[in-house]
């Protein structure tokens, strides 16, 4: 693989660097995922496919690319309007590239939709569905670990960041259609906080480990009353969402204005299902997920061709694209 530029890698057909698309290939709407048999699962609901394709395989008459890097995009239509879902794999970098790398391939504003799993710290059953209107991060204070003990450390052991809000649209959008395929009572609204880990910023115990987080759920309730779940990518779209300047980026001449414009070109939400329950010890069974994910899916899909992107005639053109009829 030859690539030029070092700014922002691509190659001679114009793919980017890690998630491996290039122009045409990805829609203006986007679902984006963890897990690449998730993205597999709800490609099941795109128009056209063939429900005898094997459980594992992307149906032949969608687009799919799977990137050296683990990134898996599945491009068809839903109801007609063209769709792509990403499989990211896990944590804020994969969320970077993602949301990076098919800014920069996709002309005119764009909807990202993350559908995640995630742990409750709330009420949230597992198998309900949590939608957060903001996103903080949790993160690991490496310096309070510096000698190996935390004896000695002054400082907090975990740095919890500012919040950045969803897309007020997107985000009432998805609670309506979540609700009503799943019913009010199983879809929850509050505050995300992403973590840099799995393990240590999620307050799990690990005798292995030095982590001093024995208290992280209180200092997370404490610092925001309304924090509902904890997962691994959230806040980077919506920081990302909100940093993003006004679309599409096409001549270099339009970079200065760009970059001082209020607009944002991309409009974000998320929501997970809840796979831990952090206050019950409960763990989602393989059944419940089967269940969820596809329902979850298409309340996802209805709302990304729902809201409005302004006018479509300034979407990505369809000629040339593999959404083309
Ligand atoms: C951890 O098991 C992973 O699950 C959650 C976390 O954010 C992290 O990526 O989301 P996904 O199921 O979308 O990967
Ligand atoms: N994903 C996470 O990041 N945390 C959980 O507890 C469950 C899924």
């Amino acid at each position: 693989m030859s690539m030029s530029n070092a700014n922002f890698p691509m190659d001679a057909e114009g793919r980017t660097y890690h998630v491996g698309i290039k122009r045409g290939e990805l829609a203006n709407r986007i679902i984006t995922v963890g897990d690449p048999a998730r993205a597999i699962v709800l490609s099941r609901s795109l128009d056209g496919v063939d429900h005898n394709t094997p459980a594992k395989a992307v149906c032949s008459n969608l687009f799919s690319h799977a990137s050296h890097r683990g990134f898996l995009t599945i491009t068809g239509r839903y109801k007609g309007t063209p769709v792509s879902i990403v499989a990211i794999g896990m944590g804020v970098s994969m969320m970077d590239f993602f949301v990076r790398e098919c800014r920069a391939v996709v002309d005119g504003p764009m909807i990202m939709i993350r559908l995640g799993s995630c742990g409750s710290l709330s009420d949230a059953k597992v198998g309900d569905i949590c939608v957060p209107s903001s996103s903080y991060m949790v993160q690991r204070n490496y310096d309070y670990f510096a000698d190996g003990t935390a004896s000695t450390a002054s400082a907090a052991p975990y740095h919890m960041s500012k919040k950045f809000d969803a897309d007020p649209e997107v985000i009432a959008t998805l609670v309506k259609n979540m609700s009503a395929q799943l019913g009010d009572n199983h879809v929850w609204k509050g505050v995300n906080a992403t973590a840099d880990s799995f393990y240590s910023s999620q307050g799990r115990q690990d005798l292995n480990f030095v982590d001093d987080n024995q208290e992280l759920f209180t200092e997370l309730v404490k610092y925001e009353p309304e924090t509902l779940t904890l997962e691994m990518e959230t806040f980077v779209l919506y920081h990302l969402a909100r940093t993003s300047t006004v679309a599409p980026l096409k001549e270099e001449s339009r970079l200065t204005a760009a970059a001082t414009s209020n607009k944002h070109s991309i409009r974000a939400g998320a929501c997970m299902m809840v796979f831990a329950q952090r206050k019950s010890n409960d763990f989602i069974s393989k059944e419940d997920v089967a269940r969820v994910e596809p329902i979850a899916g298409k309340a996802v899909f209805d709302s990304l061709v729902e809201v409005s992107l302004g006018d479509e005639s300034e979407l990505h053109a369809t000629e040339g694209s593999v959404w083309a009829l």
